[in-house]
């Protein structure tokens, strides 16, 4: 498998997420969809949610996949298997569970655009890293950075689904409006949901040791931490009651 890996494009195209995230933090404005919409691009053309997450992360999940199949099949799967195992794992959940239930409003489709082509992007680069790149030795799942970084993946995906449940009960079908969320992570940070993936992106990391698997955790935490930082800003300025330990990613901290 690894002779038929090419090194410059992993290289690229981790580089390039790297500096996506670099250049996120840089801009430090907030991304133009959500509770952040209509300040930025009135009047956007734009799709239900949906319709919108659910184009936007079917990419991901359908490229990762479509590596898994080119997988050596054996009866006891390498680590790089199990590895795009948990991607689709995250992608499976983004595509067929949560953007079939999201109760958000409509989402802008230049932005959209944008979505699916990061997402094609990300799918092929952690698929072809770990179907032609990834060399673990025999006693990588014995190995210390396999087993912490797998239980980082679970638990932050776990904060991320249960977030993801307690911002949806905020709202009724076909309501727009938003109100402060309680419970879970939310009792000390206003990005939950987003303390959770990064977890899990920090987690996948160091499971799989791997550049491009580096780059996209770096990538979550400029985008998502700096979404974080803008949804706190805009709580504390909707709501006066909002509660003032909260803060925005980090608890007791940030
Ligand atoms: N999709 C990752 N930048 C993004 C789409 C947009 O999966 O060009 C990155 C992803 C893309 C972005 C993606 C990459 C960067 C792009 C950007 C568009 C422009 C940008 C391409 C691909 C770009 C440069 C120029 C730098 C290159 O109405 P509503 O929608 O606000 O409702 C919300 C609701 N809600 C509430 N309801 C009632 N009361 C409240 N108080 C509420 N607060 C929120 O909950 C939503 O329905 C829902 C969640 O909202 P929010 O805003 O908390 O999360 P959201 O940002 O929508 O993310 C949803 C989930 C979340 O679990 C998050 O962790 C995950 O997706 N995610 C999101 C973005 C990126 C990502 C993960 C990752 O990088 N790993």
């Amino acid at each position: 498998m690894a002779a038929r890996c090419l090194q410059s494009p992993v290289l690229a195209g981790s580089a390039t997420f790297a500096a996506l995230g670099a250049l996120v933090l840089y801009y430090a404005e907030p991304s133009a969809y959500g509770k952040h919409t209509e300040s930025l691009i009135p009047m956007a053309i734009s799709l239900p949610a949906r319709t919108a997450w659910f184009l936007q992360e079917l990419p991901s999940f359908a490229v990762a996949v479509g590596f898994l199949a080119l997988q050596p099949h054996s009866l006891f799967a390498p680590p790089g298997t199990v590895l795009l195992c948990l991607f689709c794992a995250h992608y499976f959940y983004r595509t067929f569970i949560y953007s079939l239930l999201t109760r958000g409003r409509p989402f802008p489709a230049v932005l959209l655009f944008r979505g699916i082509v990061f997402c094609i992007g990300n799918g092929v680069l952690q698929g072809y890293y770990l179907t032609y790149c990834a060399e673990y030795p025999e006693e990588w799942y014995t190995d210390i950075r396999f087993s912490f970084g797998v239980f980082l993946f679970i638990l932050g995906m776990g904060i991320n689904i249960h977030s993801d449940w307690i911002l949806r009960q905020l709202r009724k079908p076909g309501e727009v409006i938003y109100r402060i969320p309680e419970g879970g992570l939310f009792t000390y940070v206003s990005g939950a949901n987003f303390l959770g993936e990064i977890i899990e992106w920090i987690g996948y990391a160091v499971a799989s040791w791997s550049l491009p698997a580096l780059a996209f955790a770096f990538f979550s935490l400029c985008f998502l931490g700096l979404r974080a930082f803008h949804h706190h800003r805009f709580y504390l300025k909707m709501f006066e009651d909002y509660p003032k330990s909260r803060k925005a990613l980090i608890p007791f901290i940030f």
